[in-house]
């Protein structure tokens, strides 16, 4: 809360008359009575800012007559809905122009929002309001649209209620929902253009399925549907075998490929612009066609014919999302970074058209830097999405204040925009009161929701914005905020895992160092000491042409960059080559007085954030957000200071 607050005009004049009724009464002391109003109004005030309202914190300025809202409202009646009740600036004309482009883009022109199809309309009265609260010229003319069709979220939600890698709390999905609650979810969505989600694991269970969960997100889908959100399901490739309907799963068994279509037909009934599937198929356990020697393709082409054949007619085809996250089943023992580009490069071609692949930014799993999947280069005859990870499984949880977009513009700087056809985002959102555990990891929410619309956006532009709108728009804040954003993710590489280094995080939750982690049980690819390689004289993956050869999985210009130590980005020097601890780095230090000096340095920038927000920001922000935020800095420090301490006292151990 801000101090001025307490001296408001209204709160004086609630002051003064209480004061009139303490000389009137004699009764009571005029100090205790202060005393307690003055908390009751603080508890008050920091009752109605925990983060649930996201950036969504308009205030109604028209609330005696906004259309009342029908159970059942189309999407126009939302977006003149939203634009009566917070836009300030007069009414608002929504008009269909069947001349604009086909697309779910909008233009607004003083008080006239136009868009070719009704989506379009409702994003263009978030945009408008989100203008209006960031003080934007309420005149200019504005259009937008977006560069993917597909902006989806995907949600590791188990039907029990767990969420994998979820750092906020329980699903807001299952085993069971409250409707209100998914409405403000869609309302978030909407707000950001974000128009499909995936309501369940990718680690599917079976059960998925089978009528009770199906009738359960023909609910969700139908509201959704008027926010612009279409439902997708992650799919166990054995499904029918699993229920006990089919012998098999094998996806050339005619028995398979007609239970797929009965249960295709049976999921448009229910949800007639159902969206599709995403599927992990052998991976991680899960089960795939290769268990019957039959190819990606194999699986994935008999899913996209039995969407196909139950799309209603008129309707762009339900799709297949075929994840390329696969590794340790047909090359097994090969460098992991290189098994999906093997695995997938020969079947380039052989995908029936509804069918994308789905690929994570980096070829290992999502840690604080990666290079770009090679896929991106390697597959040209398929679509491609990429999928981005929200939840920060290795980037502090929702205990460290990571804000992602830097690391999301960085793979876009390499990997085009354009020549993808969709994106993704493995969701932060539990039930937690303010969503995603951490009020700053809503900002990844938001960049990425933001970006999945227009990538070319800057992760500073999104930043300022962001937190304009959660938090103050006074410009001493958001500039000083916005630089601890911005300079949040390089600390975070710099005190886990700097210079290229990867996966040196403990074994299975991912949070904290394990530079010396081996276990003999494990696939060798799960064990830090396989990716650092760190011994007495070195320490790095050589992954050039005379080591692993990774790099030729590359463009050709990038695969020299890579490969060649001198030209190859320090940043990931030892995801490339496996180094000498005495090389000199270009700034003439030792790689291990570099690494060390990256260590001490992360530390030093979290020490910088949390004095800047202790000290500095508290007057800006909301008591409970601020306290909140407070206390997680301070985990966050020690934290970093856990990464350093482990990670060099062990470097240094093995050169003793
Ligand atoms: O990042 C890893 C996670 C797994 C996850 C897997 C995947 C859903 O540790 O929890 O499983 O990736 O992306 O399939």
């Amino acid at each position: 809360m801000k101090n001025e607050e307490f001296a408001t005009p209204k709160r004086k004049k609630f002051m003064h008359q209480s004061l009139k009724f303490k000389e009137k009464s004699y009764l009571c002391n005029m100090k205790q009575l202060l005393l307690s109003l003055f908390i009751m109004s603080l508890a008050l005030t920091v009752q109605a800012e925990d983060g649930h309202q996201l950036w969504l914190r308009y205030q109604p300025v028209n609330t005696s007559h906004p259309s009342p809202l029908t159970s059942n409202p189309s999407t126009v009646d939302l977006a003149r809905h939203e634009l009566e009740t917070y836009y300030t600036g007069g009414n608002v004309t929504l008009s269909i122009d069947a001349t604009m482009p086909d697309d779910d883009g909008f233009r607004i022109d003083g008080n006239t929002i136009a868009a070719r199809r009704d989506v379009g309309l409702l994003y263009g009265a978030y945009a408008l309001l989100r203008r209006q609260a960031l003080g934007a010229p309420a005149a200019a003319s504005y259009s937008s649209h977006p560069a993917y069709a597909l902006r989806l979220l995907n949600h590791w939600d188990n039907l029990d209620g767990t969420i994998e890698r979820g750092y906020a709390g329980r699903s807001i999905f299952w085993p069971a929902a409250d409707p209100q609650l998914i409405r403000e979810y869609a309302r978030a969505n909407a707000s950001l253009g974000i128009n499909g989600t995936v309501l369940n694991n990718v680690n599917a269970s079976p059960q998925m399925l089978t009528v009770p969960y199906l009738k359960q997100v023909q609910a969700y889908a139908d509201i959704l549907r008027p926010y612009g959100i279409k439902v997708f399901l992650s799919i166990n490739f054995a499904t029918p075998m699993a229920l006990g309907d089919t012998k098999t799963a094998d996806p050339l068994s005619p028995a398979v490929a007609r239970w797929w279509k009965k249960k295709a037909h049976e999921i448009y009934k229910l949800i007639p612009d159902f969206g599709g599937f995403l599927v992990k198929a052998n991976s991680e356990g899960q089960p795939g066609p290769g268990d019957y020697h039959r190819s990606h393709a194999d699986g994935a082409n008999m899913l996209a014919d039995a969407l196909k054949s139950a799309t209603p007619k008129g309707q762009a085809p339900g799709i297949v999302m075929w994840r390329c996250f696969v590794y340790g089943a047909n090359h097994k023992g090969e460098d992991r970074v290189k098994q999906a580009v093997s695995e997938f490069k020969p079947l380039d071609g052989q995908f029936r058209d509804n069918v994308i692949l789905q690929t994570k930014n980096g070829p290992l799993d999502f840690q604080p830097r990666e290079p770009y999947s090679p896929i991106f280069d390697q597959i040209s005859q398929t679509p491609n999405m990429v999928e981005l990870q929200i939840t920060q499984e290795y980037l502090g949880q929702s205990r460290h204040l990571v804000y992602l977009a830097p690391m999301w513009k960085e793979f876009f700087s390499l990997v085009n925009p354009q020549q993808l056809k969709g994106i993704a985002g493995v969701a932060n959102i539990g039930l937690d009161r303010n969503w995603c555990g951490h009020h700053f990891s809503q900002a990844n929410w938001y960049a990425f929701g933001r970006l999945a619309w227009d990538p070319s956006l800057t992760s500073q532009q999104i930043a300022r914005e962001w937190l304009a709108l959660t938090f103050t728009s006074d410009s001493r804040f958001v500039a000083a905020a916005s630089q601890m954003m911005e300079e949040s993710h390089e600390s975070c590489v710099d005190y886990m895992m700097p210079l290229g280094l990867h996966h040196i995080f403990k074994f299975d939750h991912h949070y904290g160092p394990e530079p010396d982690g081996f276990i003999a049980s494990y696939p060798l690819e799960w064990c830090p000491v396989y990716y650092h390689k760190a011994n007495r004289d070195s320490i790095g993956f050589n992954r050039t042409t005379t080591g692993t050869d990774a790099v030729s999985q590359y463009r050709p210009d990038m695969a020299r960059l890579y490969n060649d130590i001198a030209t190859c980005p320090e940043n990931l020097l030892l995801w490339f080559h496996r180094v000498p601890w005495s090389y000199r780095m270009k700034d003439g230090s030792t790689l291990w007085q570099s690494l060390q000096y990256h260590y001490q340095r992360g530390v030093i920038t979290v020490e910088q954030h949390q004095n800047l927000w202790h000290n500095k920001l508290r007057n800006f922000v909301d008591q409970q957000r601020w306290a909140e935020v407070d206390e997680r800095l301070r985990d966050q420090l020690a934290s970093a200071q856990e990464w350093r301490d482990v990670c060099l006292k062990y470097f240094s151990s093995l050169q003793q």
